[in-house]
């Protein structure tokens, strides 16, 4: 349905696309946004913003380092599409790809909530198509980018939000970023809001998604300076599907369902002991003493995959930490002798010194001022004094806690 008050409309008949590299704030980000009648149309937008965000993972358990996941709704059973809700975290559990989706619950009944979320039937299963078993204008109202199902929260909500996990678990996680295909965007309505793991709003994307009668819509944003997602709230239209709100309806109504999520791998939102792939989980790791370089093995969690690394000399000891703040644990060895700390960034593999502490210090690594990032502490059981570098300002603390004798619990397997 078009509308009347849309001129921005009639532009967008052509298929559009731009990339535009934002620098609002401190975030630096590429955005990615096309409309058009066609699949065509956004294509290219669309395979950009693919190869922003790297390879495609597959959707078997496991967790990746880097990379994207997406979703095209198509692989769902009939069963578990309309008019069946689909359940909230079946992209977390069902098929594992790090996410699960909230709404407005629906009404009560027979003493349950309805699930608020429905993926479109299949011509196959006899329900209409693209949401016609809703409304049944609404199969020529809206389009698919990948045949043939499409999304929708439904019926009581047009309010979507979306929050990241580590595939097939509970831990919360975060993404680099997200984009999705919408259909049917008649309004400046529709538009999406991404928050970071402090609940703040991140200021991409700078606009609504653009319009496109009867067409697609695709809007992206990769973040490329650390910033990281931790909830989407979509805002589909004005009004959520329902036999009521037939779209267009006193030049008022604007109905929108939509296709594709595309978004960075979940990582960890917070940093855990001994993860060095960020799937927030735990990975076997054993340093070996060498005669000169030392050696470090370690199987990933997420993966399952293999890291060896030669790090530090006879006589450092091997330490925890994310000192460079990405959630991952950073190569890192205590040097006695010179009471240095020697690290490679998981970051970027950059190599930084830092000098703290004495000979005979126990390294106490640990993230003492509650800044998400690990700070340089030593134990010194001389005098039964943590003495601590702040991550968050560099400011000094010394701390009388133990007495000669005593073992510091980070410190305990040294
Ligand atoms: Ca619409
Ligand atoms: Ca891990
Ligand atoms: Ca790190
Ligand atoms: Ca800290």
């Amino acid at each position: 349905m078009s509308f009347s008050l849309n001129f921005f409309g009639k532009f967008l008949c052509f298929s559009f696309l731009m990339a535009t590299f934002m620098g609002i704030g401190s975030a630096q980000a590429i955005e990615r946004v096309a409309a058009g009648a066609t699949p065509a149309s956004i294509q290219a937008a669309v395979d950009q913003f693919r190869a922003d965000l790297g390879t495609l993972n597959p959707n078997n358990g496991n967790s990746f380092k880097s990379g994207r996941r997406e979703i095209n709704w198509d692989g769902v059973a009939d069963g578990a599409s309309s008019p069946n809700a689909i359940l909230p975290d079946f992209f977390n559990f069902n098929s594992p790809r790090g996410v699960m989706f909230s709404s407005t619950a629906g009404p009560f009944v027979q003493g349950t909530i309805a699930q608020p979320m429905q993926v479109s039937a299949s011509a196959a299963s006899g329900v209409p198509t693209r949401f016609g078993n809703i409304n049944p204008t609404y199969t020529n109202e809206f389009k698919a980018f990948s045949e043939q199902r499409i999304f929708t929260t439904s019926p009581e909500s047009n309010v979507l939000e979306i929050t990241f996990f580590i595939p097939r678990t509970n831990i919360p996680a975060t993404v680099n970023g997200f984009g999705a295909v919408f259909t049917d965007v008649d309004t400046p309505a529709t538009h999406m809001q991404f928050y970071d793991q402090n609940g703040r709003i991140l200021l991409q994307p700078s606009g609504s998604v653009p319009i496109a009668d009867k067409g697609l819509s695709f809007e992206g944003v990769t973040f490329t300076d650390g910033t990281r997602i931790s909830r989407v709230v979509i805002v589909l239209g004005n009004a959520p599907l329902s036999v009521g709100n037939t779209d267009g309806l006193a030049d008022i109504i604007d109905v929108v369902a939509m296709d594709d999520f595309i978004y960075g791998e979940p990582r960890a939102s917070q940093h855990h002991p001994a993860d060095f792939d960020g799937d927030g989980t735990a990975d076997l790791s054993v340093y070996r003493p060498g005669n000169g370089q030392s050696q470090w093995f370690i199987i990933n969690s997420g993966s399952n995959t293999i890291d060896v690394r030669s790090f530090g000399l006879t006589g450092d000891i091997p330490v925890d930490g994310d000192f460079d703040g990405d959630r991952l644990s950073d190569f890192t060895v205590f040097r006695p002798t010179t009471g240095q700390w020697f690290r490679l960034n998981s970051s970027d593999g950059a190599f930084n010194v830092q000098s703290w502490g004495l000979n005979g210090d126990k390294p106490v690594p640990g993230d003492y001022d509650k800044d998400g990032r690990t700070d340089f502490a030593v134990w010194r059981p001389t005098d039964g004094n943590y003495y601590i570098i702040k991550s968050s300002n560099g400011a000094i603390q010394q701390t009388g806690w133990g007495l000669p004798g005593d073992i510091p619990i980070a410190g305990a397997a040294q």
